[in-house]
């Protein structure tokens, strides 16, 4: 793994999962001072070097827009587990989303909706190629769901901006999933 992308796991472990062990402050929509996280990062040996400039490069080598840097403050787009609840804008979706995920999943997502599991939001995506690639970290041959977003979110179901390729929800009950059966 590149030094980059090593740095990019760790920032994704402290703003999504345990900004505590780096000693952050984090507010409600998830910002922490981006001076307060590059001294919790000081403290481990290889990340003794970076600073600011390298939280920018992360960003600007990623593929996926994982983190936004404003005004000497940080924090990450989607993905967090911490106890404090993150609030996201809510907004109208895109008529469809997709979903990718394990076929081994499909059985108990059927019945029981799409769950956060650990995580505070399902993750959604903007398009089919990005569900491909999100269902891909679970299985090899993923499935990839098709979501009503219009009706769900017509029927009162919050949904919430990631960034532009990832969207939000609470939860998406069974009933607004479209099956694709060409990945079955
Ligand atoms: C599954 C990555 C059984 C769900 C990605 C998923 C994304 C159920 C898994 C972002 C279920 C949770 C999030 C149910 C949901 N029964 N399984 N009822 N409901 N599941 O990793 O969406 O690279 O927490 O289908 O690209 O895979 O980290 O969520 O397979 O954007 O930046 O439970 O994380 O981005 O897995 O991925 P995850 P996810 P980064």
């Amino acid at each position: 793994m590149g030094f980059y992308e090593e740095l990019s796991k760790e920032m994704s472990y402290a703003l999504r999962h345990a900004p505590w062990e780096y000693e952050l402050e984090m507010d409600e929509e998830g910002w922490v001072s981006a001076g307060q996280l590059i001294d919790g990062l000081h403290r481990e040996a290889k990340w003794q070097q970076i600073g600011e400039q390298d939280l920018q490069e992360v960003i600007r080598v990623s593929e996926k827009k994982r983190f936004e840097l404003k005004d000497g403050r940080i924090r990450a787009f989607y993905g967090h587990s911490v106890p404090m609840r993150i609030v996201r804008e809510e907004k109208r979706p895109p008529d469809i989303l997709y979903h990718g995920t394990a076929r081994r999943f499909v059985e108990s997502i059927k019945s029981n909706g799409l769950l956060p599991q650990e995580r505070q939001y399902v993750h959604l995506s903007q398009d089919r190629e990005t569900a491909e690639r999100v269902g891909k970290r679970h299985d090899g041959k993923p499935c990839i769901l098709v979501i009503d977003a219009k009706k769900a979110w017509q029927e009162g179901v919050k949904f919430y901006l990631g960034n532009e390729k990832v969207w939000l929800a609470d939860y998406v009950d069974s009933r607004y999933l479209l099956y694709d059966n060409r990945k079955f």
